[in-house]
């Protein structure tokens, strides 16, 4: 059954708003972050009205209802994920600090001078950049599988680099600029062949795709809420168990501990261990309410609009001269087109498209590397979710021609 969309929109208020009077948006930048439905908006707000208190520390009341709702949402999670436990699920700020969780405890303990690390040359630089530290610290030697021109991964080098037995291989399962969404079973798969423990990072894909993480037999899984309907500020890591428990605590303070005493302290069990002081409640009620919002849609749902939106939208901006569009054809990609146009900077393209209230990215994206393969500084990124519609597409197309006509 494919998704009522003008019936879904209803449910997201701000998608009726007008960015300038008579001037209704066009939001697509759901890569950056995807807008709020009301469910979430009103479990925060419900929290906020009835329940807020700070969690395993009072036995009243409010504080009995505010830790089970904390802990009812890494459940939710948990299940969206099909991981075995909730136990699995560390609620991080986001993506970037699920990365440096791992990087900073796991990778820490486990990697030495000498070893190898393998990441893509499309990650994002929350994927890059604790890795680089890492590696300035203790030596760890990092390498890159190529993009390929087409914007997919180049798997035979890959292989290659599996020669060299990494320890860890860590790659987008989505990328935020091409779209391409990476063979992560298949990654994995030959990633444990050779011995190495894998990290996906799952941003862009938990959000838009079904993910299973028994099924990728994944070792870690970073995510953020902000990118799948729900808060900013609360995101989650998820871990094999045995890895979890031998890993040491990140940040050190309240709720992480069993026991503390002048001279030392005992760590608390996982996932307690990695969740130091007071975290964000109301935002985890939120990441719960997103997470229902999102089953009760159905994540094939999410996944089959979002590929008929992209399909559609390469075919319109492809036939518009002078539009580059990067990545692979529409079914090897999520809702993600990043493009060029040429002679016109990619900000000037998205301001003039702001005139017309349509809300678009451009920059390097966090991305800056994979800019630089591609021999360009930026790019303007349209990207859709599964409140885009066709005539969005359509606004855009009209859009660039007005920007192509501004610019002569
Ligand atoms: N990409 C974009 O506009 P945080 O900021 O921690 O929630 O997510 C970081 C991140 C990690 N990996 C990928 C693949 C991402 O796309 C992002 C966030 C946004 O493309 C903001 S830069």
């Amino acid at each position: 059954m494919p998704l009522d969309i003008p019936r879904l929109r209803q449910d997201f208020p701000i998608l009726n708003r007008e960015v300038r009077p008579g001037v209704p948006l066009a939001y697509l930048d759901s890569t950056a972050t995807a807008q709020k439905p009301l469910a979430v908006i009103n479990a925060m707000d419900e929290f906020y009205r009835r329940f807020n208190a700070n969690i395993h520390r009072g036995v009243h009341t409010l504080a009995e209802e505010s830790t089970a709702m904390y802990e009812a949402a890494r459940a939710k999670v948990a299940r969206f994920i099909n991981a075995p436990s909730a136990e699995q699920i560390i609620f991080t700020r986001n993506t970037t600090e699920a990365i440096n969780l791992v990087a900073y405890t796991w990778a820490r303990v486990n990697l030495k001078k000498g070893d190898l690390v393998v990441l893509t040359e499309m990650e994002h630089h929350s994927n890059l950049v604790p890795w680089h530290m890492l590696s300035a610290e203790r030596g760890v030697n990092l390498e890159f599988v190529p993009v390929m021109d087409d914007g997919l991964l180049d798997l035979d080098i890959y292989r290659a680099l599996l020669a060299r037995t990494p320890k860890l291989v860590a790659f987008t399962a989505m990328s935020n600029v091409l779209g391409t969404i990476n063979p992560v079973a298949e990654i994995i798969r030959l990633a444990h062949e050779a011995g190495a423990a894998t990290l996906v990072d799952g941003a862009q894909s938990v959000p838009h795709l079904p993910v299973d993480v028994q099924a990728l037999d994944v070792d870690f899984l970073a995510f953020s809420a902000h990118k799948m309907l729900g808060p900013t500020g609360i995101g989650a890591l998820y871990g094999k168990r045995p890895l979890l428990e031998a890993m040491p605590p990140f940040l050190g303070g309240g709720d992480m501990i069993k026991t503390v005493h002048l001279r030392n302290f005992v760590p608390n069990d996982v996932p307690h261990k990695f969740e130091a002081g007071t975290p964000a409640i109301a935002e985890a009620v939120g990441f719960g309410a997103a997470v229902d919002y999102l089953e009760t849609i159905g994540m094939d749902a999410v996944a089959s609009h979002e590929q008929e939106i992209i399909a559609y939208a390469l075919e319109r901006l492809e036939e518009i001269p002078g539009v580059k569009v990067f990545g692979p054809p529409a079914d090897k990609k999520g809702g993600v087109a990043a493009f060029t146009l040429d002679g016109i900077h990619p900000h000037d393209v998205a301001q003039i498209l702001d005139g017309s209230g349509i809300a678009v990215r451009a920059g390097h994206h966090c991305a800056q590397p994979l800019h630089e393969k591609f021999g360009i500084p930026a790019t303007t990124r349209a990207s859709f979710y599964l409140y885009s519609l066709r005539e969005e597409v359509d606004k855009l197309v009209k859009g660039i021609y007005e920007v192509k006509k501004i610019f002569g």
